[in-house]
């Protein structure tokens, strides 16, 4: 019986030396059958149970040797209890060496490797606290950018709408100009000279010259105004009350009401006396029977100071040409002097002939005057039209970048489907490394810049993000990438090119430069850009579940 006792540890042992190099998720597939033998993981063949983990391969695919390396390419799972669970493949099984990433020393015979998976641990657990740490702070400064690229959407779109309206209205502006530059190039420079001559053409441009008069007279009186009051408060303010100077006291006391002012010596006192207040009164009635006073049609000294220059800017040109169509059009509805509609349809073209061939005499005899269009002095009408173009193009091409930015905005392959690098659009980061201090302006340009001296050179322009085929767009590996090229030409190499990579941080930083291979370089920063919130799916302790796959 007791021999019986001391056998079941043994057995025990044999069943973990039999899931020796399992992974948990397949600890269940390894239990031996009633007859005591076991199939393959592929289903190919039923062995003894006893050739499992036996240190020789007898499954096609390897499954029956999961911890001894007899099988070629096989995963080797350690479970390293106290730190995280990682594989190394078969090859480095029981070779001697001691892996790092098998820190329960599983893979060698015992003895050879000391469990370090405590100590190991508990410096991996710091650094995945510390680096949650960032990634929290760094969140919260990605969901700012996020935020900041919904509001630059909104922006965005306003500037759309607005720009839509202006281009309609502009372009009703151009066909309105053209149509002037057009008549008036038409139009002989002796024509426009008599139309010229009209009195109303004369009478407007001698308005307008009073006008400028009136308006240089104006300025130059609001200047002698503005140094009179200058002088007149600082005599107010300076003036010694004590030399009882009658003259001086009048002066001041006159400056005061004319501006509105009570007298210096109550300033500060807490009420006014009745007369002064009568002053104040008065004054401002007075103000309020001069606003009264003002014609509706007057310009108020806002729109003197604002409008007056546009107004003087007129194309009076243009003015007349339009003035003359006006007048020229016959009113909607009057047949008074319109012959034709008088006599009836059968004899109307004979009658238009008639007249067209007196018209022509009557030019050629030199009794009325015929048009005779050629170019002329057009070129204020010409700019007008010239400049409401340009204006047109501008107003287009805002419209046109907007729509752009808008579709970048929230693209997987611009600044993210959440708009998470739009803030950084245009954010440069420097360091320096050597002779040179090195930038790269996000989704801009990278360059290289010698720190004594000498030409920077371009080492290319923001191209994509990670290019790789293995990369699904989108994803943390994709944005952790990004490709600048086109940069200067190396001599007898390759155009310049940088890879940048990203990873988390709680700041934009540029951290390292090197060289890779001859003009081709690698960049590494950190930006909050690429800190997902610590409950997202994403990077959620992607390290943990990806460590050690790569050695496969
Ligand atoms: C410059 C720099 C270097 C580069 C050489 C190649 O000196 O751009 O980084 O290696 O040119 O000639």
């Amino acid at each position: 019986m007791l021999w019986l006792l001391l056998l079941l540890p043994l057995q025990a042992l044999g069943a973990a030396e039999k899931t020796l190099g399992v992974p948990p998720d397949s600890i269940s597939k390894y239990v031996p059958s009633k007859s005591n033998t076991w199939t393959c993981l592929d289903g190919s063949k039923e062995i003894p149970w006893d050739y499992v983990n036996d240190d020789a391969c007898d499954c096609a695919d390897g499954s029956d040797e999961p911890g001894t390396g007899a099988c070629p390419n096989q995963p080797f799972y350690c479970k390293n209890e106290g730190h995280v669970g990682s594989f190394i493949p078969s090859s480095r099984v029981k070779d001697g060496l001691c892996e790092p990433n098998c820190c329960d020393g599983s893979d060698e015979r015992p003895g050879v490797c000391n469990n370090v998976c405590q100590e190991v641990g508990q410096v991996y657990r710091k650094k995945v606290e510390e680096e949650n740490k960032i990634r929290k702070t760094g969140s919260k400064i990605r969901s700012t950018y996020i935020a900041y690229a919904h509001k630059e959407k909104k922006r965005l779109e306003g500037v759309i709408e607005t720009s839509a309206a202006e281009i309609a209205i502009q372009e009703k502006e151009v066909v309105r100009l053209r149509d002037i530059a057009e008549r008036s190039e038409s139009l002989s420079a002796a024509a426009l000279e008599l139309k010229q001559q009209s009195p109303l053409y004369i009478s407007l441009i001698t308005h307008s010259n009073a006008l400028k008069s009136l308006q240089r007279e104006h300025k130059k009186h609001l200047q002698r105004e503005k140094e009179l009051s200058n002088i007149l408060d600082a005599l107010r303010t300076g003036y010694n009350p004590n030399y009882q100077d009658m003259a001086v006291l009048e002066a001041v006391r006159g400056w005061e009401e004319i501006a509105g002012l009570p007298h210096i010596n109550d300033v500060g006192k807490d009420s006014v006396s009745d007369e002064e207040a009568g002053v104040q009164e008065d004054t401002a009635s007075e103000v309020a029977e001069t606003k009264e006073e003002v014609d509706d049609e007057m310009w108020s000294a806002e729109e003197l100071e604002k409008d007056l220059d546009d107004l003087l800017n007129s194309d009076y040109v243009s003015l007349l040409l339009e003035h003359d169509e006006y007048v020229q059009s016959v009113p909607e509805g009057s047949v008074l002097f319109d012959i034709a509609s008088y006599l009836p349809d059968s004899i109307a073209p004979q009658y238009e002939e008639f007249k067209d061939t007196l018209v022509s005499w009557l030019v050629n005899l030199g009794i009325i005057k015929g048009e005779t269009p050629s170019s002329t002095d057009t070129s204020r009408s010409r700019q007008a039209l010239t400049d409401a173009e340009n204006r047109l193009n501008s107003i287009k091409k805002e419209k046109e970048d907007a729509e752009n930015d808008l579709k970048e905005i929230f693209n997987i392959h611009g600044y993210g489907l959440e708009g998470q690098w739009k803030k950084l659009d245009g954010t440069c980061l420097r360091t320096e490394v050597g002779d040179y201090t090195y930038e790269v302006c996000l989704f801009g340009e990278a360059k290289q810049i010698p720190n004594k001296g000498g030409s920077t050179f371009s080492l290319g322009k923001f191209a994509s993000w990670n290019p790789s085929p293995d990369v699904k767009p989108g994803d943390d590996t994709y944005y952790g990438k990004q490709i600048y090229n086109r940069g200067t030409r190396c001599w007898n190499g390759p155009e310049r090119n940088v890879v940048l990579l990203l990873s988390c941080g709680t700041e934009n930083t540029l951290n390292s430069v090197v060289e890779l291979e001859k003009c081709e370089y690698q960049f590494t920063g950190t930006t909050p850009a690429l800190c997902r919130p610590l409950d997202s799916s994403e990077g959620k302790n992607g390290q943990n579940a990806n460590a050690g796959k790569d050695e496969l």
